[in-house]
C-alpha cells in the first residue's frame, strides 16, 4: 500500500457533511440562427474558423440550420461561449450579414 499525504476520500468525515459540494460548472450551447441573407459559404466559413469543425461537419451544421432553423455549433463553458457569439456576431456584422448566434444554458445529458 502506497503511503501518501493525501486524505483518504472513501471514508467520508462530519467535516464532508458540511463542506458545499463541488459541481461542474455549467455549460452553453453555442447555436446559429437560419435567416435569408447570410451566404452558405460564410456560414461554413464560420463553423471552421470559429469551432474547429471540418469543411465536412461545418457544411452539414450549415444546411441544418437552413432547414431547420437553428443548429448546434458547440458546448461551452460560459466565457468560452460568450465570446464565440461576440466574435461571430462581429465577423458577420462586418460582412454586412445579419448572422445570429445564440447561447443557452445545457441541460445535460
Ligand atoms: N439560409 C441562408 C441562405 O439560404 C443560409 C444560412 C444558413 C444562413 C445558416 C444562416 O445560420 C445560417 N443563404
Amino acid at each position: 500500500m502506497s503511503r501518501t499525504l493525501t486524505p483518504d476520500r472513501t471514508h467520508k468525515t462530519a467535516q464532508d457533511a458540511t463542506e458545499p459540494q463541488l459541481q461542474p460548472p455549467p455549460m452553453y450551447r453555442v447555436l446559429l440562427l437560419n435567416d435569408d441573407f447570410t451566404p452558405m459559404d460564410f456560414v461554413v466559413d464560420i463553423l471552421i474558423r470559429h469551432f474547429q469543425k471540418t469543411p465536412a461537419e461545418a457544411t452539414e451544421i450549415m444546411w441544418r440550420v437552413h432547414r431547420s432553423g437553428k443548429g448546434l455549433c458547440g458546448i461551452y463553458p460560459r466565457e468560452i461561449a460568450e465570446s464565440k457569439v461576440v466574435a461571430v456576431t462581429h465577423a458577420s456584422r462586418a460582412h454586412g450579414y445579419p448572422l445570429r448566434c445564440v447561447m443557452e444554458r445545457d441541460q445535460g445529458a
